[in-house]
């Protein structure tokens, strides 16, 4: 391990003061995008050439953007920043759906063939992936891709597979990114998956405005499996592999046991009852009805003014994700800040500082 293990919640003591820090290291380039910025040149990036042929939906320019905003360079961070920013009021009309269960649950063959019905229907589609995990590292593209063969061939279809690398908060604020370009670039649904692994369910809730939870047939032993919480974020249970005959009636009673599991809780909108249906991605079967109702909790929670709400809550979080990960690159960015918070770590594991003198010395560093 590193000996530089950052810490997460220093902001909470000063606020005011960490959000100038962020500013400092995501410094907005105000007014001249080419300018010299910490020690190198960007390269001529005409961000307002850039931000109008995504806005006319030019898949070439949304591929550019989104390198830009999972770029490690600071410069190129802060042009995506602004980018963003200025395309803004072009994003949130589309539905943002999440979308998790175990491997090999199906969430690719569903999405691929739930995307093709829609894009048959005239909506642009883009599929995201979060899985922060290194098992999908190098190979993700290839493997995502193969795995959604319709859609990767569908020119009202974006395939783009998870950030590499990072922490969970890292690659779920540049999957979030990604999701504004898309919409700014014209798509009308999100699509996220992740396996459910580590916390990326909860990462994957707090970007989209449904979360769709694939399970398996063979209720009993998968309900003891399930991860406590899952039902909670769950605004709609699909089991799976529910092909025709047997695999129909095992999907049934499974479902059954599911909602049963869902009627104890209670749900988290009074306006919304989670419901549990059977499909069969692989076979298309009953994928037009779970859309209906995803499309029905859109219209009635856009009513009640819960999707708004929940939207504001989750900006509330990314501001606070984003300053966590600037505090972050402040501290493993620069080799000497590094090289010094390995000393303070060292000092504190040899017992000749105490935490407490350890953290502040760091904290120092970064000029807190
Ligand atoms: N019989 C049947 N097989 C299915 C169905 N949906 C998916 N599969 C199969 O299940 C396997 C896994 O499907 P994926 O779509 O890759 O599953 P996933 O959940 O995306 O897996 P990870 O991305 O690895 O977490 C593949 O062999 C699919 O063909 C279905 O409805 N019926
Ligand atoms: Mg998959």
């Amino acid at each position: 391990m590193a000996g530089h293990a950052a810490p997460r919640c220093l902001w909470s003591a000063g606020t005011a003061r960490f959000v100038v820090c962020g500013t400092q290291a995501l410094v907005p380039l105000d007014g001249g995008l080419r300018r010299r910025h910490e020690g190198h040149m960007t390269p001529s990036i005409d961000i307002e050439s850039l931000r109008e042929r995504l806005l006319r939906g030019d898949r070439a320019a949304l591929a550019r953007a989104i390198t830009l905003a999972e770029s490690k360079r600071p410069d190129h961070r802060a042009l995506a920043a602004q980018l963003i920013d200025s395309v803004l009021p072009h994003t949130g009309t589309a539905i943002r759906v999440g979308i998790t269960g175990v491997p090999g649950v199906g969430k690719s063959t569903t999405i691929d063939a739930l995307g093709s019905n829609l894009t048959a229907s005239g909506q642009k589609v883009a599929v995201l992936a979060v899985d922060p995990s290194s098992s999908r590292t190098g190979g993700s593209i290839l493997g995502d891709k193969t795995r959604m063969a319709r859609l990767a061939h569908d020119p009202n279809a974006f395939i783009r597979p998870s950030p590499s690398s990072g922490t969970l908060g890292g690659v779920a604020a540049k999957t979030r990114e990604t999701m504004l370009l898309c919409e700014a670039a014209g798509f009308d649904v999100i699509l996220v998956e992740t396996v459910g692994v580590g916390q990326s369910e909860t990462a994957v809730a707090d970007l989209t405005d449904f979360f769709l939870v694939l399970m398996l047939p063979g209720a009993g032993d998968e309900l003891q499996g399930i991860k406590k919480g899952i039902l909670e974020l769950a605004d709609m249970i699909a089991v799976n592999k529910a092909d025709a005959g047997e695999a129909e009636q095992r999907a049934n009673a499974a479902a059954s046991e599911y909602r049963a599991a869902l009627h104890i809780l209670t749900p988290a909108s009074a306006t919304w009852t989670p419901p549990v249906v059977t499909i069969s991605g692989f076979h298309n079967l009953r994928l037009d009805a779970l859309w209906a109702k995803i499309v029905d909790h859109r219209g009635k929670l856009t009513a009640t003014g819960e999707i708004q709400a929940r939207r504001r809550a989750q900006d509330v979080k990314w501001m606070w994700a984003l300053v966590d990960e600037l505090l972050h690159q402040r501290l493993v960015g620069s080799p000497e800040v590094r090289h010094r918070t390995a000393e303070a770590e060292a000092a504190v594991a040899r017992g000749e500082t105490s935490p407490a003198a350890g953290a502040a010395s760091i904290a120092a560093l970064i000029g807190l």
